[in-house]
């Protein structure tokens, strides 16, 4: 017979339903004052974008005109694909009469854009990567959305988003969206890193894991390969390591979001190096790099240029590239270890040539 004193559901699991994520940035805000309103409105905006974004990439397959490339390039200089435009599209309507954001700037738009009913109260600029790892759209592999929140300074009068050249420190939020067998959504407002998957039957975004730490070491490492012959020596003998060592495995997606996800919960290392033809590295700074250094410092790992905190570096233009090591901190350390011995080498040959030459004169 059943107690009548035990709950029929246990409570626990029954809590763990009522956590939607806007319950979630509330509590994480310790307050109802404006700011926190504020930001779980903007979390809430983001979740309705990224539930329109997993609609259409689920059923893109059947739609006309869903996939493919616009036959555009972006300012990048790549090419656009229909679902870039439409994902940016998606943001950007989701924030009109919001009263939230001043400004977007998007990786797809050479200058951001003004809501500008917004402007007078709009307090937050949002930054974001629509669709990242857009090659994976037209085969039906995972993709995400990638964002960052960044308080509006000043007016920008001129439209030349100068405040935004500043420190990925200055985020004070980050996260992203993973569309894969569930829609997956990760953030950060600086108090632990929380992922919450989309519940289709209520339509809402329930937390599956809250404070999410990375180990300190894993086993992957996740590059593309394809640019070994691009890539800094030393970059070649932190894959040559590898390959000569048991213990590591390689995954790559060419999608950061995924790749990403992965090395969050399981560790390891994701690496962008500069390469010959683009020596900044493929990744956008302040849509792609910043946002996901905020998240991997918050979950306890590490990322960084190479030679650099990647938190710390500012951008000198809107769509600054850099190379980007993230992941657990025994893994980023060991890729930057190779980064440091290289560079020192290369210096000690260099002084050792200058006094041969200053001998021989
Ligand atoms: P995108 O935002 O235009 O899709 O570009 C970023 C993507 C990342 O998701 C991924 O890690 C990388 O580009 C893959 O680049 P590559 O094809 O050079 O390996
Ligand atoms: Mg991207």
């Amino acid at each position: 017979m059943q107690n009548s004193q035990q709950p029929i559901i246990p409570e626990q699991s029954l809590d763990r339903d009522c956590t939607t994520l806007s319950r979630h940035v509330l509590q994480q805000c310790a307050s109802f004052n404006p700011e926190a309103q504020d930001i779980s409105a903007i979390m809430n905006r983001l979740a309705l974008a990224a539930k329109l974004v997993a609609r259409r990439l689920s059923q893109a397959g059947l739609m006309a005109g869903a996939l493919g490339f616009t036959g555009e390039t972006n300012v990048q200089g790549e090419s656009v694909k229909k679902m870039d435009i439409y994902a940016n599209d998606v943001f950007i309507s989701v924030f009109k009469q919001s009263g939230l954001v001043c400004r977007l700037a998007s990786e797809e738009m050479e200058k951001p854009y003004y809501i500008p009913e917004n402007c007078p109260v709009g307090r937050y600029t949002l930054l974001y990567d629509p669709i990242d790892g857009s090659s994976n759209v037209d085969i039906n592999l995972n993709v995400g959305s990638i964002f960052s929140i960044r308080q509006q300074q000043g007016e920008d009068l001129d439209g030349e988003a100068k405040d935004l050249l500043q420190s990925g420190d200055k985020q004070i939020a980050s996260g992203y969206v993973l569309y894969g067998p569930s829609t997956v959504f990760v953030y950060s407002i600086g108090k632990g890193v929380h992922s919450f998957v989309l519940d289709p039957s209520l339509g809402e975004f329930i937390l599956a894991d809250e404070n999410i730490r990375i180990p300190e070491h894993g086993a992957v490492y996740s590059a593309n390969e394809g640019n070994y012959w691009q890539w800094d020596e030393s970059i070649r003998e932190y894959i040559r390591y590898v390959h000569r060592h048991e213990g590591y495995t390689a995954r790559y997606s060419g999608a950061l979001v995924g790749d990403f996800h992965r090395i969050l919960l399981q560790g390891g290392v994701f690496l962008y190096p500069g390469t010959t033809t683009k020596p900044e590295g493929k990744l956008r700074l302040l849509y792609e790099s910043a946002p996901l250094a905020m998240l991997i410092e918050q979950a306890g790992g590490k990322a960084s240029t190479g030679t650099q905190r990647l938190l710390d570096v500012v951008p000198d233009k809107l769509h600054a590239r850099t190379p980007l090591f993230i992941g657990s901190n025994q893994d980023v350390d060991l890729v930057n270890s190779f980064i440091t011995d290289w560079a020192r080498r290369q210096s000690d040959i260099d002084e050792i040539s200058s006094q041969e030459s200053v001998a021989k004169v």
